[in-house]
């Protein structure tokens, strides 16, 4: 019997996700290389995590004239965009994709509300079938997954959640339409970056919030401000130089980490240090010295100034030293940017709630239990984050050589070759994939590095007339070990952390980022298209 369902033509490559990556690499493919290429992505429109994020306070963190598309895709576009604050909101983040979506006439190539739910590797014709939940099924040479590291959400199975009678939300799954708290009492369980973003707003409206911390966090201070018209034009002036910086960094940013240990300085030149930091604003404290990620004593000195902040922000001592970490190192959990953060626990109508040593119980029909106690609520807002980089990339559904499947092979751990490709799934690319640099990192900076890299890659396959490539086991073998020993010479295993896969019950815990730096890890991948991809076969 013939197949009809293949309503899609064969494509060089296929792409799905249609946020900062999936934009990106369907403009290098279709425009620089001249392919035939689509995207496929679930939400209606694009902007990813852009799309769905827009909870109340939801805003970039890197700060926004370098969390953006850089000269690699136009300079006209730097000088024609204007970021209206030092860290963008959602909606203008948003925007911002949306017009780059327009700019580059990208939609006309993108299916919109279409999820792929599976993608066989078909060995004889050397391509990739897609499967997509409105029955269709397209072939590609290339399988392209430009899923994003954060999208896939974590919502905890407490007891009871389903049949609460209020409302429930997801951070990461905000609706359109906007929610209003006012006159309501509630819940926000989880106290990450996105809680710290939300619990200011949400305080604002609510009669009576609580907040439910499990771990407290280092948050750093954000230092928003509006972009004045001087900030503007320095930076439209020095573009070239900010992002040669940022691809040469060790998270990507346009400053790099200084070159001295914690304890080399006096304490109290140490102290004028951060504090100088702080009063900047933004991950700039995490570059103070260079071993704060690597030596325990030298860490406790940015923990204990932070925790020092919160002291004198936080008026009730209790409070504050129930929001202040103690088991865990500084930035082995990714610190928040708070704006106002702290300050909220100083309202009335705001209690910190620890669930730490006494869990989440269950939800009950009217709120939060908690230590025997219930909390009534009449919303429910979830904090709780994502099955972060191998969630989304697990839910697709791909099964490779031999049939062997991508959750299969990764059931001990991602195994990859630079994070970006895996043995036994040939033509495969992940882009930000798990062992690469990715959420380490300002993620634009990173996207671009692999998007060029993989244009760079098939553009060189097309000269030779290579239909195939995949890394051979060796390649990856030494990727994992390099990736492993550099992830572990770091305090990051001393956390309970996403970053470490310990967020989700059951899932293999590992370093999941690549430690090594943006910088290195950039030079690393040249060296390997330079030596005529080394480390793959290809046919
Ligand atoms: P995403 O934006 O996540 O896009 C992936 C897309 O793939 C989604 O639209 C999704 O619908 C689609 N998709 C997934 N599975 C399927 C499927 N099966 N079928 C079809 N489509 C599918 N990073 C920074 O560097 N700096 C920041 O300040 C920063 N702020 C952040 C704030 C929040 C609230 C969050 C959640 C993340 C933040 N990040 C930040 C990380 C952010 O995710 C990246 O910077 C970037 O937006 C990722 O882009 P992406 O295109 O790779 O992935
Ligand atoms: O998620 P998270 P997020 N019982 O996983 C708690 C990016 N981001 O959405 O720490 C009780 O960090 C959990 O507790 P614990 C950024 O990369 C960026 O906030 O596991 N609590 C934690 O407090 C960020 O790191 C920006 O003990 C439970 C919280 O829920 C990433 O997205 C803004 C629980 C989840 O925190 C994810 O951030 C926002 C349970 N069963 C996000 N399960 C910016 O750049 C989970 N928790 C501005």
């Amino acid at each position: 019997m013939t197949d009809t369902r293949n309503d899609a033509p064969d494509l060089d490559a296929l792409i799905v996700g249609a946020g900062f990556s999936g934009l990106y690499m369907l403009h290098r493919l279709r425009d620089t290389l001249g392919m035939r290429v689509q995207a496929i992505e679930s939400a209606d429109d694009v902007g990813g995590t852009w799309y769905y994020n827009r909870y109340p306070g939801a805003r970039c963190d890197s700060e926004s004239y370098f969390y953006s598309f850089s000269d690699r895709l136009s300079e006209e576009l730097l000088q024609e965009w204007t970021w209206s604050e030092r860290f963008a909101g959602q909606p203008e983040i948003l925007s911002y994709l949306q017009h780059v979506a327009q700019r580059y006439d990208l939609r006309r190539d993108i299916r919109f509300s279409t999820t792929v739910t599976s993608a066989t590797w078909d060995e004889d014709g050397n391509r990739w079938v897609v499967e997509t939940d409105d029955g269709t099924r397209t072939s590609a040479r290339h399988l392209i997954t430009a899923v994003g590291c954060l999208s896939t959400t974590n919502l905890p199975d407490f007891p009871g959640r389903d049949g609460f009678r209020g409302e429930s939300y997801h951070t990461g799954r905000w609706p359109h339409e906007g929610v209003d708290f006012t006159g309501k009492r509630v819940a926000v369980i989880g106290t990450g970056a996105t809680s710290v973003q939300a619990v200011p707003e949400i305080a604002e409206q609510a009669e009576h919030l609580y907040v439910l911390q499990r771990t407290p966090n280092y948050d750093i201070s954000g230092g928003n401000r509006p972009m004045t018209e001087d900030d503007a034009k320095e930076i439209k002036e020095n573009y070239t130089d900010i992002w040669a910086r940022t691809r040469q960094t060790g998270f990507g940013f346009p400053y790099d980490i200084a070159d001295r240990p914690a304890l080399s300085v006096s304490e109290e030149e140490r102290q004028e240090i951060f504090e100088e930091a702080w009063a900047k604003g933004g991950f700039r404290l995490g570059t103070t010295f260079n071993d704060l990620l690597l030596d325990g004593a030298a860490n406790e000195t940015a923990a204990e100034f932070l925790r020092g902040k919160i002291r004198e922000k936080v008026r009730d001592p209790e409070v504050a030293e129930k929001l202040s970490p103690r088991n865990h190192p500084f930035f082995t959990k990714r610190p928040p940017l708070e704006n106002g953060y702290y300050d909220t626990f100083n309202r009335d109508n705001v209690t910190l709630i620890g669930v730490a040593e006494t869990p989440i119980e269950g939800i009950t029909e009217n709120g939060v239990r908690v230590d025997g106690t219930e909390y009534e609520v009449d919303a429910i807002v979830y904090a709780t984050g994502f099955d972060a980089m191998t969630g989304t990339l697990f839910r697709l559904g791909i099964t490779g050589r031999d049939g062997v499947g991508l959750k299969d092979k990764w059931a001990e751990g991602p195994s990859t070759y630079l994070g970006l490709t895996t043995r036994g799934f040939p033509n495969l690319f992940m882009l930000t994939g798990p062992q690469s640099p990715s959420v380490m990192s300002n993620m634009p900076v990173s996207i671009e590095q692999h998007v060029d890299w993989v244009t760079d890659c098939l553009r060189w396959m097309s000269e030779r007339g290579l239909d195939r490539i995949e890394p051979t086991a060796e390649a990856e073998d030494g990727w994992v070990s390099h990736h492993t020993e550099v992830g572990n010479m770091t305090l990051l295993p001393q956390a309970e952390s996403w970053w470490m896969g310990a967020n989700i019950p059951g899932k293999q815990r590992s370093v999941y980022p690549y430690m090594g730096g943006v910088g290195v890890y950039r030079g690393l991948c040249d060296d390997v298209a330079a030596k005529g991809y080394e480390g793959f076969e290809t046919a």
